[in-house]
């Protein structure tokens, strides 16, 4: 590949696309902006069909820039925000751990994930809201480690509002994710994966494509 003009040259050496999904009013959002803004709210704006952030954290020495891309947990918004789904590298299933439907639909989330995102999109498991009162938990911790163990990815309880493990999923995530682009770099195909340009979105996208199936 040509070497971008300097002016392109970009701070960061990977960029990582990540997707959160799951019902309405389980706390994407405010898992988001806590993420990106050290923030929490209580007043809940639903989300209008798509949005994102940006943050870039270090691993290992790498600079790796998160482009968080946030879903509308409403049927209405379904056509605009599946169409999100393969362009990312990781996904965020996300439930309420007082909201039993919330849990039971992850199902079907993950169905969505198998019908519409790549083959080896990377999940992780979110049970939100664990700084609620046990009174209302209506998802035991060991329930949502069951669902995680049968699909075979990882599960952290979280808590926008404390910040209780919100870190530890995009970092987990992400290291995952890092670890798997680094391995298909590994295997001979072309470095197309380390993103060094910053074109946007659909560079990354481009790069993920092309390198994605080695
Ligand atoms: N107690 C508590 N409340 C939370 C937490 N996370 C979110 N909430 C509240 O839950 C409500 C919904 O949060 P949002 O983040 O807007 O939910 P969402 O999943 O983005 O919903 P949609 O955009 O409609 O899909 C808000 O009133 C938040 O204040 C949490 O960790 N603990
Ligand atoms: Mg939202």
């Amino acid at each position: 590949m040509a070497a971008p003009p300097a002016r392109a040259r970009a701070d960061y050496d990977y960029l990582i696309k990540l997707l959160l999904i799951g019902d309405s009013g389980v706390g994407k959002s405010c898992i988001l902006l806590r993420f990106s803004d050290g923030s929490f709210t209580t007043s809940f704006i639903t989300t209008i069909g798509i949005d994102f952030k940006i943050r870039t954290i270090e691993l290992d020495g790498k600079r790796i820039k998160l482009q968080i891309w946030d879903t509308a947990g409403q049927e209405r918004f379904r056509t605009i925000t599946t169409a999100y789904y393969r362009g990312a590298m990781g996904i965020l299933l996300v439930y309420d751990v007082t909201d039993e439907a919330s849990f039971n639909n992850i199902r079907n989330w993950i169905r969505n994930i198998e019908q519409h995102a790549s083959d080896n999109v990377n999940k992780i498991l979110v049970g939100n809201k664990a700084d609620m009162d046990e009174s209302k938990r209506a998802v035991p911790t060991s329930k949502g480690q069951e669902l995680a163990d049968e699909y075979g990815i990882k599960f952290f309880e979280t808590s926008a509002k404390t910040n209780f493990n919100v870190e530890e999923v995009f970092f987990s995530i992400a290291r995952d994710i890092k670890q798997r682009l680094a391995d298909s770099d590994n295997k001979a195909e072309p470095a197309a994966i380390k993103i060094n340009t910053d074109q946007g979105a659909g560079a990354g996208e481009a790069a993920q494509k092309s390198g994605c199936c080695g």
